[in-house]
C-alpha cells in the first residue's frame, strides 16, 4: 500500500491538538546503501522570498541568474512546487517535519517552533548522517537535530551580522550572503569524512529591507526594469481579502524602509502613478541587486564542490520558502495563495540520478522535502511524515497515482500585511480559495484561461459544477491531512494575531 493511500484509509480526522497517527507502518526508502561512501551528500540552499519568476531558468523577464540556472542545466527545475503556507517560519517548520503547520504546531511567525519532534535531521543523524544548519533559521527556538549550527538571530541583518554558533553569539564583519557562504565552505572543509552530511545552508536574502551587498550596490543604476502586466490591478473581481491587505507599493511600501532610509524618499512633487513607478523601481532593483549576490555567491560554491570532488555524490537543492509578489497585482510580499508568492523556485542536482536539463511539470509541496531527503539517504521514513518522496520524479518517473491538486492554509492574520486567513485547493487547471476569520469570502480563478489571476468566476453560474468538485476535493483533503474547519477555529482561538504598528500610528 502506498504511503498515501494508509493515510487516507486511517482516516485522520482528528486535529492538531489530539493528534496521533493510528497505526504505525514505515515506509521503506526505495534504495539502501552497502557502505557510507556511496550515500549521498545533501545541500539544501535556501533563499528567503525569491520568487521563481527572478530567475532566469524559470524565464525572468527581469534579471540574469546564470549560476543559479547552472543547477537547472544540469539537473532538474521543477515547474510546479507550492508551499503550503505561504509564510517564512511555517515554511521552514513544514519543510523540517513534513508535516502541515496544523500538525507540526508552527501556523505562524509569531508562535515558537517546538523542536522536541520530530524533524529529518534528527532522522538523517540517527541513521547515520553529519548534519550542519548554517545562516537564517528563524524558529525561535535552539536549533536541534544538527551536529554544528550557526544561524542568524531572528531575522538577521545583512551588514556585519551577528551569528548564534553552538549557543555563542559571534559578531561577523562582511555581507551575510558572502559569510553564509564561506561558512558552509568551512563547515565542509572541516567535517568529519567518514560520514555523509546534510547541510542546511540558508541565505537570509532577498527578505526585507533588501539591503544590497557591496558588489552590486550600482547595479540597475541606468536601467528601467519592467513592470509586471498585472502592476494596476484594480481587485474588481476579488473579495474584500485583497482590498484590505497591507501590501501595496502605492500605499504600503514605505513601512518596509525604517523611517531615515534615503532610499525610500522620492523626489519632491511625485504623486499618484508616477510616485507607485518610482517605488516599484526603488524596490525591485533593491532586491534583485540582493539576488545577484545569491547568484554569484551560488557559482562560488559550486565551484567549490567540484574543487571538492563532491559534485557528483552531493544532491545540491536551491528553493526559497516561499514567492514572493515583484509588483505582480500591485504588491510586494507573500502570504496569499495567488501564484507569485504560492510558487517555489526547486532546482535539484543530482548527476548519479537526474537527467541534466530535465523539467519536471508534477505538483509538488515543500512538505514533500522531508521524505525526499530520507529516501534518498537510504533512511526509513515513519508514517505519521505526510509528504511524499520526490525520488521517482528525479528519476524521470511520475507515478499515475501523483498527487493531482494541493492544499494550502494560512493563518496569520491580524498581523504584517493584514492577509485574511484562507485555505483553498489547486488543481493544474482550477484554484480554489476561501477567505475566513472576519470575513466569509470565497474566490475561484481558471487558470487556463486567466493564469494572471484577474477574474474571480466564483459567482459565474457556468462554474457552478467546478466549484462543487473543488469544494468536495478541498475536504477531501482537509481530511487526507487531518485539517479542518473545527480545527482553523481552535487556531483563531490560541493565535489572537495583533494590529501591526503602522496601522496604530495612522489612525
Ligand atoms: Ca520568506
Amino acid at each position: 500500500m502506498r504511503r498515501r493511500d494508509f493515510i487516507k484509509q486511517a482516516g485522520f480526522t482528528a486535529g492538531a491538538l489530539a493528534f496521533t497517527p493510528l497505526a504505525k507502518c514505515v515506509q521503506s526508502p526505495s534504495k539502501s546503501f552497502d557502505n557510507n561512501s556511496e550515500r549521498p551528500n545533501i545541500i539544501f540552499i535556501m533563499a528567503d522570498d525569491h520568487a521563481s519568476h527572478a530567475l532566469s531558468c524559470y524565464g525572468s523577464k527581469i534579471n540574469k541568474t546564470p549560476n543559479l540556472d547552472r543547477l537547472a542545466n544540469e539537473g532538474m527545475r521543477f515547474d510546479n512546487c507550492f508551499c503550503t503556507n505561504g509564510i517564512c517560519a511555517p515554511s521552514r517548520a513544514v519543510i523540517l517535519t513534513g508535516k502541515y503547520s496544523h500538525i507540526n504546531g508552527h501556523v505562524n511567525n509569531v508562535t515558537t517552533f517546538d523542536g522536541s519532534q520530530q524533524t529529518f535531521p534528527k532522522l538523517m543523524q540517527k541513521g547515520g548522517y553529519q548534519t550542519a544548519m548554517i545562516g537564517k533559521w528563524h524558529l525561535k527556538s535552539t536549533p536541534t537535530g544538527f551536529d554544528y549550527y550557526s544561524v542568524l538571530p531572528g531575522q538577521g541583518e545583512y551588514y556585519n551580522p551577528d551569528f548564534i554558533e553552538m549557543g555563542e553569539k559571534k559578531k561577523h564583519k562582511g555581507y551575510v550572503t558572502d559569510i553564509v557562504t564561506d561558512k558552509c565552505m568551512d563547515w565542509i572543509k572541516n567535517r568529519d569524512r567518514s560520514k555523509p552530511f546534510c547541510l542546511m545552508y540558508q541565505h537570509k536574502a532577498p527578505h526585507a529591507n533588501w539591503k544590497p551587498g557591496p558588489d552590486h550596490l550600482n547595479m540597475y543604476d541606468d536601467v528601467e526594469i519592467p513592470e509586471p502586466p498585472t502592476f494596476n490591478d484594480d481587485y474588481a473581481s476579488r473579495s474584500d481579502a485583497a482590498r484590505q491587505c497591507d501590501m501595496t507599493i502605492e500605499h504600503c511600501m514605505d513601512y518596509q524602509y525604517p523611517p531615515d532610509d534615503k532610499r525610500m524618499t522620492p523626489p519632491k512633487g511625485l504623486t499618484g502613478q508616477a510616485l507607485k513607478k518610482w517605488k516599484y523601481q526603488r524596490y525591485i532593483k533593491d532586491y534583485l541587486r540582493c539576488i545577484a549576490s545569491i547568484d554569484d555567491n551560488t557559482g562560488r560554491f559550486l565551484d567549490f564542490l567540484d574543487e571538492q570532488g563532491l559534485s557528483d555524490n552531493t544532491i545540491v537543492i536551491y528553493t526559497s520558502d516561499q514567492g514572493f509578489f515583484l509588483g505582480d497585482h500591485g504588491w510586494y510580499d507573500k502570504r496569499f495563495m495567488y501564484e507569485h508568492s504560492l510558487r517555489m523556485p526547486l532546482l535539484v542536482r543530482y548527476p548519479k540520478l537526474i537527467k541534466p536539463g530535465s523539467v519536471a511539470d508534477a505538483m509538488v509541496l515543500n512538505l514533500d522535502f522531508a521524505s525526499t531527503f530520507l529516501d534518498m539517504a537510504g533512511i526509513e521514513i515513519p508514517d505519521d511524515i505526510q509528504g511524499d518522496s520526490l525520488r521517482p520524479i528525479l528519476e524521470g518517473r511520475k507515478p499515475v497515482d501523483w498527487r493531482k491538486s494541493i492544499y494550502y492554509h494560512f493563518y496569520e492574520y491580524p498581523g504584517w500585511h493584514m492577509v485574511k486567513r484562507h485555505y483553498g485547493v489547486r488543481t493544474q487547471r482550477y484554484k480554489l480559495m476561501h477567505f475566513y476569520h472576519d470575513i466569509d469570502a470565497w474566490e475561484l480563478y481558471d487558470l487556463k484561461k486567466d493564469p494572471d489571476e484577474l477574474r474571480n468566476v466564483y459567482d459565474d453560474p457556468s462554474y457552478a459544477k467546478i466549484v462543487l468538485d473543488l469544494k468536495a476535493e478541498l475536504k477531501k483533503l482537509q481530511h487526507q491531512y487531518g485539517d479542518s474547519e473545527e480545527l482553523a477555529k481552535e487556531f483563531i482561538a490560541k493565535y489572537k494575531g495583533f494590529i501591526p504598528p503602522y496601522r496604530e500610528k495612522n489612525k
